[in-house]
């Protein structure tokens, strides 16, 4: 087999000579997803983990699965409460195997560079403190506090604190989100941007001036008294395979599944669920017949065409309810409880079919189809993930996703509701815990009634801008609470400049990973405890809390034995290194705090709205945050009313012999953590350099499946360039095209973002396709 080339160390090496595309599964879940399980339990943490995982993992009493933020029922759980993908999730950290000095000793950061994402992340759990010292050549053992003395030296030499740029991934807990940002803010500074920047802030930035609050609306129940529920730009088989559970027991109540999506993902059309496994009475269902179907509907849209095909739906809406006026619309929900109704009805009236039909992608017919059931409905439920939100025009979409919702008065009616469905484990509790660049005057307000210092004013650097800060200058110093920075975000070359450019880059982190390859002058990795592991500190074992989905609040303990004795915690890490920079200027007793994290919670509470009591109640179970457009139909508008917020037409605009490209996961993979190399449900093996096109397309252009071609992206005249991808047919709209994310990242241009949320458009990115210089030999 040909070695892997190297492009460039910001980038995994081209891996294209095994990769073979065959059959898409029309099943997901069955056996085949026990079998995975099971394998990749026993590969990589042998059995004993395995069980004890198996044990743990989302029950009560348990550590929570830090695969993704689908909420846990309420009431009863199942004896196992996980997926497939949870279970990877679980065991890529709680592997055997090990990275210490020995490993960087061996190789060097040079060598590191050459190796795949895929690689990197299998050679097992970070174990001790590493220095890279400038000029390196490998990475070396130093101990904490000598690590922590050389961060704050580093911080405290910065000619203003907002040249420190303090990122956060979505795993984080709210204790340790809590006490970060609070250092952050005590060093002066509000620069922290977190991977919500490239995820839901397109939604977080279009619900708070409808509905007055910047969070879903539904709880799990309602899943079980929706008549209908849209699926838009989700893949919940591959990335909430949980959510399936219940998309299953809504069918057979009656309850009708629509999926808008390009592809036609397995995860929304039929499923067998794991679970019925271990429930006697439905085990025929299981064994028997080819599995539930979900999806009654399913919606091709073009890539960016979900905002026209829900000015379309509601116009279909209109003219029905236009024939018989009162049928359709809820008008005393509209009456009593919204503004701007005429509004909204004005531009729906403006709006053209022949540009819907265009921009959609879609026919006249699919959309009435949808339109039907919408009508014949009394509860609905809307569901978005990225397939939204990473669009220039994301804001406006979701807008017009809640105009839709509010039409029918879908919210604070059980059964109905905007359902954004999170990513990380505890992204949306991360935000509620104050990491946000923005955050809200009465936030600061509180922080500085609570500890005594006056928080910065002045809005920080979001993920964009902070790598825009890093390239020119304005930042030197770049600190990551986990994550993956320079493979999730945008332009993967540029944000590799902008790192290389800074004074030091540190990560705190339990895998390596690429961004703790391509470094500042001096780098740091910093290996914390995962989710598993038990957190011991002075008083005792500790737990952490997060919040899901649906603003759920539960504790997460561990219950393995740390992989190694150097571990810290995430808060311990925090402390230690707040301790150093802030010195007698801090704010609380860090170690105070790190030894009983009750007394962290107990500081929460005094500063984040929601949490009375929190030590005695989570304690107890489980708790909803407050949600008061769900609770009491009350929106924390100005006016107090839900506002109709029309979004003209709009869409990613292709030039001729152009695609539009979208970036997505593949189901073995959590974002940068590559789990392996199939994607079975979309037929992909050994292999993620794979372009996805329609077959019309790739004979117009004279392509053939199989070979290799290269991808130039085009924004403001600038071209950027990702080479070796494998044509894959597929069912997905012509102009349309689909590529693995991180992969693809290197096209996604700096300066495209969504307007209003600065999120990166990762999911509309038009593309040239041309045959590649190299092709793999014939076989
Ligand atoms: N196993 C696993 N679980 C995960 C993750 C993971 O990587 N692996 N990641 C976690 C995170 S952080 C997040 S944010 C979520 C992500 O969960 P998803 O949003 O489901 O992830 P993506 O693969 O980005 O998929 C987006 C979906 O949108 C569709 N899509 C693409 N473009 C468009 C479009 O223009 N319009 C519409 N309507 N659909 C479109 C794609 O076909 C795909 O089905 O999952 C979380 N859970
Ligand atoms: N093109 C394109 N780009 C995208 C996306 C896309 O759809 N397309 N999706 C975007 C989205 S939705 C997101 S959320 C971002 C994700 O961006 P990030 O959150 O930055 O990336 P991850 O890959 O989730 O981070 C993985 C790393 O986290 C570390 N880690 C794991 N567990 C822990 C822990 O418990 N503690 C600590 N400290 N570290 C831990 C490990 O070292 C691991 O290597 O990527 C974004 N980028
Ligand atoms: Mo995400």
């Amino acid at each position: 087999m040909p070695v892997p080339r190297s492009v460039s160390p910001a980038q995994t090496p081209i891996e294209v000579a095994g990769t073979q595309q065959k059959k898409p599964y029309q099943v997901a879940g069955g056996l085949r997803a026990l079998r995975e399980v099971a394998g990749y339990g026993l590969r990589h943490s042998g059995l004993g983990n395995t069980l004890k995982t198996f044990h743990a993992i989302n029950q009560t009493n348990g550590f929570d699965c830090q695969s993704c933020a689908w909420p846990n029922p309420d009431g009863e759980r199942s004896f196992a409460e996980f997926c497939e993908n949870g279970f990877k999730a679980v065991t890529y950290e709680v592997t055997k195997k090990r990275v210490d000095a020995e490993f960087f000793q061996q190789h060097s950061v040079a060598d590191l560079g050459t190796r795949s994402d895929y690689w990197l992340g299998e050679q097992g759990r970070l174990t001790e403190p590493m220095l890279l010292r400038p000029g390196g050549t490998h990475y070396e053992p130093i101990g904490w506090d000598e690590a922590f003395q050389l961060l704050a030296r580093e911080l405290r030499s910065l000619g203003s604190p907002h040249e420190a740029v303090f990122y956060t991934s979505g795993r984080t807990s709210n204790e340790a989100a809590f006490l970060w940002q609070l250092f952050v803010r005590a060093f002066g500074t509000n620069n922290l941007p977190d991977c919500s920047n490239m995820c839901h802030e397109s939604t977080s930035v279009a619900l708070p001036p409808m509905l007055g609050i910047g969070k879903g609306c539904v709880r799990l129940s309602d899943f079980e008294k929706a008549d209908a529920i849209f699926i838009i730009g989700q893949n919940p088989g591959t990335n909430h395979p949980r959510m399936l559970t219940a998309l299953q027991q809504a069918k057979a109540r009656g309850c009708r599944v629509v999926s808008v999506n390009p592809l036609p993902e397995v995860g929304t059309e039929r499923f067998k669920n794991p679970q019925d496994l271990l429930h006697p009475t439905r085990l025929p269902r299981f064994f028997l017949g080819g599995g539930t179907p979900l999806s009654d509907l399913w919606l091709p849209v073009m890539i960016n065409g979900d905002l026209a095909f829900f000015t379309g739906l509601m116009k279909e809406m209109l003219e029905a309810e236009d024939r018989r006026p009162g049928t359709v619309f809820d008008r005393g929900f509209i009456r009593h409880h919204t503004e701007g109704f005429e509004a909204l009805v004005a531009q729906l009236r403006a709006s053209a079919w022949n540009d819907i039909i265009a921009d959609s992608g879609l026919t006249r017919e699919q959309i009435r189809a949808a339109a039907q059931i919408a009508m014949e409905s009394h509860r609905i439920i809307a569901c978005w993930c990225m397939g939204v939100t990473q669009h220039h025009n994301a804001v406006a979409t979701i807008q017009q996703i809640v105009n839709f919702l509010l039409l029918g008065g879908h919210i604070g009616r059980p059964g109905a509701g905007p359902c954004p469905v999170r990513g990380h484990s505890n992204v949306q509790g991360d935000r509620t815990m104050g990491i946000w660049e923005n955050p809200r005057p009465e936030f600061l307000d509180r922080l500085r009634a609570e500890f005594g210092f006056e928080p910065p004013r002045q809005p920080g650097f979001d993920t964009v801008e902070a790598i825009r800060a890093m390239n020119d200058g304005r930042a030197h110093v770049f600190i990551a609470m986990g994550g993956n920075f320079l493979s999730a975000t945008s332009d993967t070359e540029f944000t590799a400049a902008g790192l290389r450019r800074c004074r030091l880059t540190a990560h705190v982190a339990t895998k390596l990973n690429r961004s703790h390859v391509v470094t500042g002058g001096t780098a740091l990795i910093l290996p914390c405890l995962g989710r598993t592991e038990i957190d011991r500190q002075a008083t005792g074992e500790q737990f952490v809390t997060v919040e899901d989905s649906m603003g759920v609040i539960s504790s997460s303990r561990g219950h393995l034995t740390p992989c190694s004795a150097q571990l810290l915690s995430e808060p311990a890490i925090v402390a230690g290194l707040a301790k150093a920079t802030l010195g007698p200027k801090s704010p609380l007793d860090w170690e105070a705090h790190v030894a009983n994290y009750d007394r962290i919670r107990d500081r929460i509470e005094a500063v984040v709205p929601g949490f009375p009591a929190f030590n005695d109640r989570i304690r107890e179970g489980t708790f909803y945050l407050p949600n008061p457009p769900r609770d009491e139909r009350r929106f924390a508008t100005p006016s107090g009313k839900a506002v109709f917020r029309p979004a003209p037409l709009s869409r990613a605009a292709i030039e001729p012999g152009q695609y539009l490209l979208t970036t997505i996961r593949s189901h073995d993979q959590f974002n940068t953590s590559i789990y392996g190399l199939d994607d079975r449900y979309r037929g992909i093996y050994n292999g993620r350099r794979v372009v996805f096109l329609n077959p019309e397309d790739i004979a117009a252009a004279g392509l053939m499946q199989g070979q290799l071609v290269d991808l130039t992206s085009h924004f403001n005249g600038r071209t950027r360039r990702a080479a070796q991808f494998m044509v894959a047919p597929y069912a997905i709209p012509r102009r349309c095209a689909a590529a693995y994310f991180p992969e693809a990242n290197v096209l996604v241009p700096i300066d495209s973002v969504a307007e209003g949320s600065n999120c990166p458009t990762s999911k509309s990115i038009p593309i040239t396709i041309a045959p590649s210089a190299e092709q793999r030999p014939q076989v």
